[in-house]
């Protein structure tokens, strides 16, 4: 296993739409326990490929996490994902993101969803998602289409973020 680099905003990999994975292969599965090993360490509740700069549509995600001591570690990974359902009722959470570091802010999803997708062994699976499950898969396929949290802000908010970063990284360079 190994840890990946995580990208972040701005970088225009982030912005980019992630290809479907014609073939869930030992190669794919090696990227997703790479991908949940830099998740569980960042640490995060999900992390999309094109994160770690895998412009491909596979996300994984584990809301429990490890170092919750009452509940197992629910690690799911989610290839080709597909919404196939959205419930009319909306929740509101406070979103941060691994490429967005430092930054937080309330977004507005669908409270529940249906979602198909391969598994890590190829085969197909539909899963019904409430809660923060809910929210996170939608963050994560969001990132597969080139959307970041900040795309569902204010274009002042989202700008005044993207302002920050980019002062960041070149102080840092
Ligand atoms: O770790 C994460 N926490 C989180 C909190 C609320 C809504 C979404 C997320 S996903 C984020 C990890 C990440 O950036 N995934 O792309
Ligand atoms: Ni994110």
């Amino acid at each position: 296993m190994a840890l990946l680099p995580i990208l972040t905003a701005p970088d225009p990999r982030l912005k980019t739409i992630s290809e479907p994975v014609a073939e869930v292969n030992d190669e794919i599965r090696k990227l997703v326990d790479d991908m949940f090993e830099t998740m569980y360490e960042a640490p995060g509740i999900g992390l999309a490929a094109i994160q770690v700069g895998v412009q491909k549509r596979l996300l994984v995600v584990d809301v429990i996490g490890k170092n919750d001591e009452e509940n197992d570690p629910d690690p799911i990974a989610l290839i080709n994902p597909e919404i196939t359902w959205v419930s009319d009722d909306d929740s509101v959470y406070e979103e941060g993101c691994l490429s967005v570091p430092a930054h937080y802010a309330d977004v507005v999803r669908p409270a529940e969803i249906k979602v198909k997708y391969l598994d890590r062994d190829g085969k197909e699976q539909e899963l019904h998602a409430d809660g923060l499950l809910a929210t996170c898969i939608q963050h994560e396929i969001d990132h597969l289409d080139g959307i970041l949290f900040v795309d569902h802000l204010s274009a002042l908010k989202r700008n005044m973020i993207l302002r920050k970063l980019l002062k960041l990284k070149k102080q840092a360079s």
